[in-house]
């Protein structure tokens, strides 16, 4: 692939469901069933969960795609059929782990989505950091017309990005969001034209990996745990996590090379 990255290797090239390759701090982690538009069946979820977890220490961030056409179409949907309501519930907490192995894991992860985000598509989107849509990119919760209701973690992140209102209109009437619309509403961070999208997550991730990794780490798992908190926990939690960041040596190193000019100051933008 273009962009200085080459294959993974090893443990990693056998996740045959997910194409991974490499270029410094940034790994790209591809959905690779372009034939059944990157659906997520069982083996899928399991070898998502192994190239989030299989993690050497020098990667620091991680951009996710999907190849083909779409970015992906949710749940596999032919092996909903045979289970009973534990299998249902145990399934369902299955891809619980997995997206909380993006969201809680140890790098920040951008998805760059096109084509479908659709069901579970859109709950693996919710559960990344940053989100980077191509124009032609479209999200919908096909679930309200499948008769069942989602179970990838939807129902917890997608109202804390658009709006439970918002959610269950998409559920109730099979509404789909253009990538113009999921901009506005709250779904993607960053609207980019068709083919861009790619390039677009990686400049993010490859300024994502050069922060300090404290700053990485708070911003990933104490900022959405503090949104929780009420105002007094979460005042004191952030002065915990203020007080832990600036005591590392990077960030005295960086404090230090602004003080004596070395350090880029912030630029009005064009
Ligand atoms: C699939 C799936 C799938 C495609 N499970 N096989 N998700 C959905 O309800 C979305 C269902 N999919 C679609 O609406 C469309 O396929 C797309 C809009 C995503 C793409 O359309 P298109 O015209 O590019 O592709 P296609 O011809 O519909 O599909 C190509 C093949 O992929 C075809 O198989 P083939 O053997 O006939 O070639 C499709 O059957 C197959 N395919 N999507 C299985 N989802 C944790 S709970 C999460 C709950 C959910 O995610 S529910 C929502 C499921």
């Amino acid at each position: 692939m273009s962009l200085d990255f080459r294959p993974a290797s090893g443990a990693l090239a056998d996740l045959k469901l997910l194409q991974i390759s490499i270029a410094g701090a940034v790994r790209h982690v591809r959905l690779f069933r372009p034939e059944k538009r990157n659906a997520v069946n069982d083996t899928l979820v399991l070898q998502l969960r192994s190239a989030l977890e299989l993690m050497p220490s020098d990667v620091r961030a991680v951009v996710l795609s999907g190849e083909g056409s779409h970015f992906c179409a949710g749940l596999d949907l032919s092996e909903l059929s045979e289970r009973s309501v534990a299998e249902g519930i145990l399934h369902s907490r299955q891809w619980h782990a997995v997206m909380d192995s993006i969201q809680f894991g140890r790098v920040p992860v951008v998805a760059v989505l096109h084509g479908a985000v659709v069901g579970g598509g859109l709950e693996l989107a919710c559960a990344a950091h940053l989100r980077v849509a191509e124009s032609g990119t479209f999200y919908a919760l096909p679930e309200g017309q499948r008769g069942i209701f989602v179970g990838g973690g939807a129902s917890v992140r997608l109202p804390r990005l658009i709006g439970a209102a918002r959610m269950a209109d998409m559920m109730f009437t099979g509404r789909v969001y253009s990538a113009r619309e999921g901009q506005a509403a709250g779904i993607s961070s960053y609207l980019v034209p068709a083919g861009k999208g790619l390039a677009k997550g990686i400049e993010l991730a490859r300024k994502i990996a050069a922060n300090a990794p404290a700053t990485n780490f708070a911003l990933m798992h104490a900022l959405p745990r503090i949104a929780e908190l009420g105002q007094d926990a979460g005042l004191l939690m952030e002065s915990l996590m203020a007080g832990i960041s600036q005591s590392e040596p990077e960030a005295k190193r960086r404090m230090k090379d602004f003080l004596e000019k070395r350090g880029a100051k912030v630029k009005r933008r064009r």
